[in-house]
């Protein structure tokens, strides 16, 4: 295998900023929510290079896309992938980068005829971010297995859609099996999200595992009234009673300790008014700790917190769970190898757990899987101002271009 094959970062940043196209905001974020018609124009771009690159492609019945590329021989293919769908306010790194770089991968090794000897495929998975249909990362779920496809055509999303009809829409809804993974194993590329790497000085991540994830819904039922004429000792205030719990949570993560992180990302009020006392409250908890005691923990909190609180007040409460991941730890050889081959790279390297959400987590359920993260300016991320230099995205391509030639060789 010839040991100084890099990739081609102009042609890699190339790809990125075509992509970005697809459901650009006007200040220059990207809002390619999954199964809209700006994921459509991404998944089409996408599968217009894998076709101009001589994968096959396959799509399977949950959306999913994978390019392959063949090897000397036949067998179980090295997967790279990650996701093209975003958050409504998302960035173009988040997912793209690792979907990119496999492809700019195929294209080196293209140019410079080498043939591994197993096959290599390049993949992304529907509905990685789960912003608009929960859970996240349900494309990946059904791919694994640990989703039944019925249950993720069959979800409502927060705008009422379903995931099913949404996908045959947009003309994805394809014909492969799922549930039924072939992959030898799977590496993504991905950006950290975080302030680590940057604050710490280093270009790669070894990431050892993703943190567990706990995502709730609750429904908060209290009783409209005057906010001018309504004593306070008769009022039943859903509004007041979230906004507790917006407040407990950030409380709950300081005594939890540890890597607890607590999250009210969505919160709507009925019929939000300023001079109704609120009905109704919706709202979301997004609860993570790479440790899943502490995790239960919190859930247990902030669910006799939610009861006592509510009940208070005379609110009723509606919970749903939106997602429960346990956290994830990656195959330790990769992870080890993700490492030195950054040094034999001279690039400044470290390990850490990954905040975010992958598709990386399914996948290791059913083969060796790892992740490389490169750094996030500012660590800012699911916002119009995430960005990753472009020496960044190719140093990051280059670990990957590496560990996958060794993986398939
Ligand atoms: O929420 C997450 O961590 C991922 O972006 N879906
Ligand atoms: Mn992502
Ligand atoms: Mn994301």
């Amino acid at each position: 295998m010839r040991q100084n094959l890099r990739v081609n970062g102009a042609r890699l940043w190339s790809r990125l900023e075509r992509l970005a196209e697809a459901g650009a905001l006007p200040d220059g974020g990207v809002n390619r929510l999954a199964l809209t018609e700006a994921d459509r124009q991404g998944r089409d771009l996408v599968v217009g290079w894998m076709r101009e690159l001589g994968l096959a492609v396959t799509i399977d019945a949950i959306g999913n896309v994978v390019g392959l590329r063949r090897g000397r021989e036949d067998g179980l293919p090295v997967m790279m992938g990650s996701h093209i769908d975003t958050v409504r306010t998302g960035g173009r790194f988040d997912g793209a980068l690792g979907v990119l770089a496999g492809l700019e991968i195929v294209q080196t090794l293209d140019d410079a005829g080498v043939v591994t000897r197993r096959p290599l495929a390049v993949a992304f998975f529907t509905n990685e971010e789960g912003a608009r249909f929960q859970p996240d990362m349900f494309g990946s779920l059904v791919f694994t297995g640990a989703l039944p496809l019925e249950k993720a055509l069959a979800t409502v999303g927060v705008d009422g859609a379903v995931a099913g009809e949404e996908l045959a829409r947009i003309g994805y809804a394809g014909e492969a099996p799922v549930g039924r993974p072939n992959v030898h194993a799977y590496v993504e590329l991905h950006v950290e999200q975080g302030p680590t790497l940057e604050a710490e000085g280093c270009t790669i991540g070894a990431v050892e595992g993703v943190q567990g994830i706990s995502w709730t819904e609750l429904t908060l039922n209290g009783q409209s009234n005057h906010a001018g004429t309504t004593p306070m000792r008769m009022r039943r205030d859903a509004g007041y009673v979230a906004a507790e719990i917006a407040s407990y949570v950030r409380r709950l993560a300081r005594d939890i300790g540890g890597n607890q992180v607590a999250t009210v990302g969505a919160l709507t009020l009925t019929p939000n008014l300023v001079n109704v006392v609120a009905e109704k409250a919706l709202m979301t908890v997004d609860l993570r700790n790479t440790d899943n005691e502490r995790l239960m923990e919190a859930e247990r909190r902030l669910a006799d917190f939610v009861a006592k609180t509510a009940k208070a007040e005379g609110v009723t409460v509606e919970t749903r769970s939106l997602a429960r991941f346990d956290p994830v730890a990656f195959s330790a050889p990769l992870v080890h190898r993700v490492e030195s081959i950054a040094r034999e790279f001279e690039l400044s390297v470290k390990r850490l757990p990954s905040g975010a959400g992958h598709d990386a987590q399914m996948l290791a359920a059913v083969c060796p899987a790892c992740m490389i993260f490169v750094p996030s300016a500012g660590g800012v991320s699911h916002d119009i101002e995430e960005y990753t230099a472009p020496e960044h995205c190719a140093a990051g391509a280059d670990v990957l271009l590496r560990l996958v030639t060794e993986l398939a060789a």
